[in-house]
């Protein structure tokens, strides 16, 4: 075998990347990591539009891997702002000294599997090509934007700016009429900072949000204490739970509860101020409409409550999706943001926008003269930062070709036909539908110890069988046809991106259920994949 440049590289260095290379290097093994970005961080590098916040409580969002990081880094507010968490993650690389593995301003271009040599060779746009035996890509799930191909985008006479590439110096909307096109998690937290500052402001909402008031808050001196103290007993709770936060789910049906009964159950949740204990408070809710109903209905009570214009807080509420089948944002002031007097909503999906125009938005209806526009409008999540790299597997075939109907992989790490390639949080896993870092945590040490494996067997090449990935992606789109999921046009399952194809993104039957999958694949050597000495 020719020897490589690097026995592995990593692309990107958020999360994933970040911990990876330290395992890779806690092994022995040479690597090399590109990004983008000047610096680690991934999405909460690029994502500082003004209220960015992360929608999982600051401790669950957090690696637990190493005592140290646990014992030195101290979270602030339960839910951690977007500087918080770049703090974090630049923490987090400088004391594990990873920052020297990566060439940062880099953005990888190609991946190519050599079939004559069995090494990956990886172009970057600065010119630089280097081989690896092991290609891992840790590009992350929500970094490659979506900007909808609206006609007359490039003739807008004032400033147009996407929610995931603010600019760093800021923006002041002081003065100026502003329209913001999305409600989604990114349009729920900037809309209030938004109208903050412009002299008016109009949001463009397609599909109304399910959205909880976050309650943010300082982390009390108890609360920091108490999780430093019994990091190992969360660990353990957060393992077993199927979203990385643990939550607890009541024995009987929704629709077995009287509405009194249920109505109590809900406030006493939303009083929690945690998306999962909602949609986790019985077991019913995301098999069954009907029981589904109940909460979502509850939900629309809260912003009536919230809206003094009963017609707009009707506009306001979501009606035609089951709560949790598009994700249930977390805002700051959202819905007491339409009781201001420079804030008007635009509903767009009967009249939908046609047109930007030098002046402004023309939707089917009527024409919005404007002179800063914000793209709250999402990411080509999961396949997009795959998909964005050129990466070709054995005999020249293309990933992209691969995937044209959708993704397949086998756990959601490995696609057949691509040998050595780990696809860390890659689509087939349960990435974003659980908390992501968790997640992040079980595939790097899935992945680190699968190396691990072929280093000490002397592997060549490992690729799952087309059978298994075959049959891995079929029972994925299965369990999620059981849930509500394929109710909801969401970026789960590619509905978000026109022309993409319409299937679930994620692993829907829960983290823990995965762990115990992967480890049984492992255990019983690698299950489903070929392994070449
Ligand atoms: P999302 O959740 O995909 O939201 C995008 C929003 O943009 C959503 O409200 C869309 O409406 C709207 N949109 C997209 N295209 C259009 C057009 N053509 N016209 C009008 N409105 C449009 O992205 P976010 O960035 O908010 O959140 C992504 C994730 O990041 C989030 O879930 C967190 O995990 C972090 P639609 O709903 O499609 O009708």
């Amino acid at each position: 075998m020719t020897a490589p440049d690097y026995d592995s590289v990593v692309i990107g260095a958020g999360f994933s990347g970040v911990y990876m290379t330290h395992k890779l290097r806690e092994q022995g093994l040479t690597t090399k990591g590109f990004e983008a970005a000047p610096t680690v961080g991934g999405t909460w590098y690029w994502n500082i539009y003004p209220g960015a916040r992360c929608d999982c409580i600051s401790m669950e969002y957090a690696f637990t891997f190493d005592p140290e990081i646990i014992a030195e880094w101290e979270w602030t507010e339960r839910y951690p702002a977007q500087p918080d968490i770049l703090r974090y993650i630049e923490f987090v690389a400088d004391k594990l000294d990873v920052k020297r593995h990566f060439s940062f301003n880099t953005r990888v271009v190609s991946a190519h599997f050599d079939d004559a040599t069995g090494l990956w060779s990886v172009v970057t746009d600065t010119g630089e090509t280097v081989t690896a035996k092991y290609l891992i890509t840790a590009a992350g799930c929500l970094s490659t934007s979506s900007t909808p191909d609206f006609p007359g985008i490039g003739s807008f006479r004032g400033q147009t700016i996407h929610t995931s590439a603010w600019p760093r110096e800021g923006i002041d909307f002081s003065g100026m009429r502003v329209g913001v096109i999305g409600t989604g998690s990114s349009g729920v937290q900037v809309i209030p900072k938004v109208a903050d500052q412009a002299e008016h402001l109009t949001v463009f909402q397609r599909t109304p949000a399910f959205s909880l008031d976050c309650g943010n808050r300082p982390l009390t001196e108890d609360e920091k204490l108490d999780f430093k103290e019994n990091i190992e007993e969360f660990k353990v709770l957060s393992r077993q739970s199927g979203s990385g936060q643990f939550t607890d789910t009541l024995e009987v049906n929704a629709l077995d509860h009287t509405e009194e009964q249920r109505n109590a159950v809900y406030e006493e949740r939303w009083n929690r101020h945690r998306a999962i204990d909602l949609i986790a408070s019985y077991p019913d809710l995301f098999t069954d409409r009907a029981a589904n109903d109940t909460i979502a209905e509850f939900f629309r009570g809260k912003i009536r409550d919230v809206v003094t214009d009963p017609e707009l807080a009707e506009q306001l509420s979501p009606r035609d999706y089951p709560l949790g089948a598009k994700r249930i944002t977390l805002d700051t002031g959202y819905f007491q943001t339409y009781n201001r007097d420079n804030v008007s909503l635009v509903s767009v999906k009967n009249a939908p926008i046609e047109a930007i125009t030098p002046d402004g938005i023309k939707t089917a209806d009527a024409e919005y003269a404007l002179d800063a526009i914000v793209f709250a409008t999402g990411f080509d999540a999961v396949t997009g930062p795959l998909l964005s790299i050129d990466i070709r597997g054995r005999d020249g075939q293309s990933l992209r070709e691969a995937w044209a109907d959708g993704p397949v992989t086998y756990l959601g790490v490995g696609v057949h036909g691509f040998p050595n390639l780990f696809t860390l949080t890659g689509p087939g896993s349960p990435n974003v539908l659980t908390n992501v870092v968790c997640a992040i945590e079980q595939h790097v040490e899935w992945t680190s110890e699968a190396i691990a494996h072929l280093e000490a067997v002397g592997a060549t090449a490992f690729e799952p069988r087309e059978s298994a990935a075959k049959e891995w992606t079929e029972q994925a789109i299965k369990l999620a046809d059981g849930t509500l999921y394929p109710e909801g046009n969401s970026w789960y399952t590619g509905a978000n991106i026109p022309g993409k194809p319409r299937v679930i993104m994620s692993y829907v039957g829960g983290l823990n259920l995965y762990r115990e999958i992967c480890d049984d694949v492992a255990a019983k050597g690698y299950e489903g994949f070929t392994i070449a000495t």
